[in-house]
């Protein structure tokens, strides 16, 4: 018997085979689950179970991709606690680009320069803008689980991907023309948004976002009574980043979905006791999984049947009420996906080693009452320990992890169907195994109608042995298997920085981003404005403006120079610099770096960036292109002049 010190939970360490808790109880398998979660690292445990390799094969289709060759699918990897999202190339699994979001980057200017700190800013909550008065007015730091590209008609339409920020309950838009945020918003009587889904059908459309934590409201500290905590399901318009509306519900909210008709959302709950503690959120053996009418909340929504919180219309989504139907499932369920077929969606049991597999054409019966909750679970195969998300390969096949056992099990739906039904017919075609404690699993477009079951890309958490030791931060490791064959074959190791949860794997065929920036692009709209009142023209001019203490710099970029060598100011001043690159060619960005000021900006072609500070250096400060651009990219720079404070 051992006792971890973090929680009261007792473990049992011995006499427990981690096989045999396959045919054991649910309640067994929880344990193990905890043990691995809570007890997580020490040695022998279920944690470090799997064996050291697999067998490496060659696939049945070509990973490696040539020199100059490009890759047939865009990778959109979250970067977890890093705040960033990632551009990768499949099959090559190289990193081709970063997207600052939530994070602060010191290449691009994100969170320093004007245009992204309006982004960052223009969507607090008035709480948040409080809060943040006294700490530098932005947040520095977020927690990016789940990547999605906005629908139409069930597949991919390149417009945006939308992200979450469990840390700090935001959840923001990026433009895939530009690659570039553009939208970022707290979502208001919540805590920590974690599953983010899109509808998919006809088009995104809502949103959905799950908050997680429950937590009081008002959470003004006159109440922090548990029996007081509550959550809220939201849904945002994807096109206006509006809270369109949310809904109370009971327990709590960890991973969302979508279906394929437009018509219900589901979030799984891992704390239906409504618990604080570890122990009390894993006392019961089975939670729910939460379907949401869409229809029947929007006409509550337009009825005036709301209560209104912060601006956002809040419907009463707890049991008995019309808006919602709560599905039992073991145990503390984590991912939720909807298969390519439109009709199957699964469930994965976390602590259970099964997947609950729901038919979503039975849900206009459960809601209009005529069947009970359970009768829409098809299939709930065991299928090993810890599983945790599961993809498709459009044939028919889920593959899901097994976070425990160390593996990805490849299972066939249909045959789940016919044992759950009695048939003496075994649904797991093979058990792969990966290194080491995968999380999600995501297959190529198979978050779409349009799955071509052809590479596999499973994220596991730790990658131990597998790469030269970097110390003791160890990056994770994200393999590929090729799945188009009859067997998974593992083909690629790839090592990544913390802590990428989710991916989506989109053909390039979805996508065009432009390579040059329009010069009328919305995002430097305010420098536009100020360049006219003051009458510059922002692609052409070279000019100190002056207002008072007020001082605005404008100039132009063309490779190797700046339009100003030299611009004064005086101590004290608020200036403001207004950066055009000016350069029409692909891929030539030039930057702006003011030494010993703290000030770095990335302009890309025809792009303008702006960055504002006080000028309290007297003396003289180069400024310098940190982007290399040109031959003479080491000459290209500039002197600010600042004037001592007359004394
Ligand atoms: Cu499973 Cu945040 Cu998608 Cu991590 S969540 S694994
Ligand atoms: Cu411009 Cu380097």
């Amino acid at each position: 018997m051992s006792e971890t010190k973090a929680s009261n939970i007792k473990v049992e360490r011995t006499g427990v085979n981690r096989r045999d808790l396959l045919g054991g109880t649910a309640k067994a398998a929880a344990l193990a689950g905890i043990a691995g979660a809570v007890a997580g690292g020490t040695a022998g445990g279920a944690l470090f179970g799997a064996g050291p390799a697999a067998a490496a094969g060659s696939g049945n289709q070509k990973y490696e991709v040539k020199p100059g060759d490009l890759d047939e699918y865009y990778v959109f990897h979250s970067g977890g606690q890093s705040g960033e999202l990632r551009i990768l190339g499949l099959p090559s699994m190289r990193e081709l680009h970063r997207i600052p979001v939530f994070n602060r980057c010191s290449a691009s200017g994100w969170g320093l320069t004007n245009e992204s700190r309006k982004i960052l800013t223009e969507g607090l909550t008035e709480e948040n803008r409080k809060y943040l008065a006294n700490h530098g007015g932005t947040w520095l730091n977020g927690d990016l689980h789940h990547p999605h590209m906005s629908f139409t008609d069930g597949t991919y339409d390149g417009r945006y991907i939308f992200v979450n920020d469990k840390a700090n309950t935001r959840v923001a838009r990026i433009r895939c023309d530009i690659m570039k945020v553009d939208k970022i918003i707290d979502i208001p009587n919540v805590s920590a948004i974690h599953g983010l889904r899109l509808q998919k059908y006809p088009r995104t459309g809502y949103v959905f976002a799950n908050a997680e934590q429950l937590v009081p409201m008002p959470n003004d500290g006159k109440n922090v009574d548990p029996k007081n905590y509550r959550t809220h399901f939201s849904a945002i318009d994807g096109d206006s980043m509006k809270v369109s509306w949310q809904v109370r519900v009971d327990g709590n909210l960890d991973n969302t979905e979508a279906d394929y008709q437009g018509k219900y959302a589901f979030s799984t709950c891992y704390n239906s006791e409504g618990g604080v503690t570890t122990a009390e959120m894993t006392a019961n053996e089975q939670d729910w999984i939460v379907v949401f009418n869409i229809k029947r909340i929007e006409e509550a929504v337009k009825a005036g049947k709301v209560e209104v919180m912060h601006g956002v219309p809040v419907v009463d989504g707890r049991h008995g009420s019309p808006f919602t139907r709560y599905i039992p499932i073991p145990n503390s369920p984590h991912g939720v996906n909807a298969a390519p077929d439109g009709i199957h969606v699964t469930i994965n049991g976390k602590l259970s080693p099964t997947v609950s597999v729901m038919d979503v054409r039975l849900l206009d019966d459960l809601f209009d009452d005529k069947i009970k909750p359970r009768d829409v679970i098809v299939a709930e195969p065991q299928l090993g320990l810890g599983p945790l998300h599961t993809a498709y390969d459009g044939r028919g096949n889920g593959y899901t992890t097994l976070f425990l056992d160390s593996q990805i099990v490849k299972w066939n739906i249909d045959k789940a169907k016919r044992a759950y039904k009695g048939e003496k017919v075994d649904p797991i075609i093979q058990k792969l195994d990966v290194h080491y404690q995968p999380g999600h699993t995501h297959s190529s477009m198979g978050q779409t109608k349009d799955a071509d079951g052809k590479w596999l890309m499973v994220l596991n958490k730790f990658s131990k042995d597998r790469f030269l030791n970097v110390g003791p931060s160890k990056p994770e490791n994200d393999q590929l298997i090729d799945i188009s064959g009859d067997e998974m074959k593992l083909v690629h190791d790839g090592p990544t920085y913390a802590e990428p949860h989710d991916t989506l794997i989109v053909h390039r065929s979805k996508l065009n981003p432009k390579s040059i920036f329009t010069r009328d692009d919305p995002m430097w709209e305010e420098a536009r404005q100020q360049a006219k009142k003051d009458g510059v023209n922002l692609d052409d001019d070279a000019k100190v403006i002056r207002e008072g203490n007020k001082v605005r710099v404008y100039m132009w970029q063309r490779a190797p120079a700046y339009g100003l060598e030299e611009f004064t100011v005086k101590q004290g001043d608020e200036v403001t610099l207004y950066i055009s690159n000016m350069d029409d060619v692909d891929d030539l960005t030039h930057g702006f770096t003011l030494s010993n000021h703290g000030i770095a900006m990335e302009i890309g072609p025809q792009q303008t960036s702006s960055v504002t500070f006080i000028a309290e250096r007297p003396g003289v400060h180069w400024y310098y292109c940190q982007w290399f651009c040109h031959a003479l990219h080491m000459e290209m720079g500039g002197r600010m002049i600042v004037e001592p404070r007359a004394t």
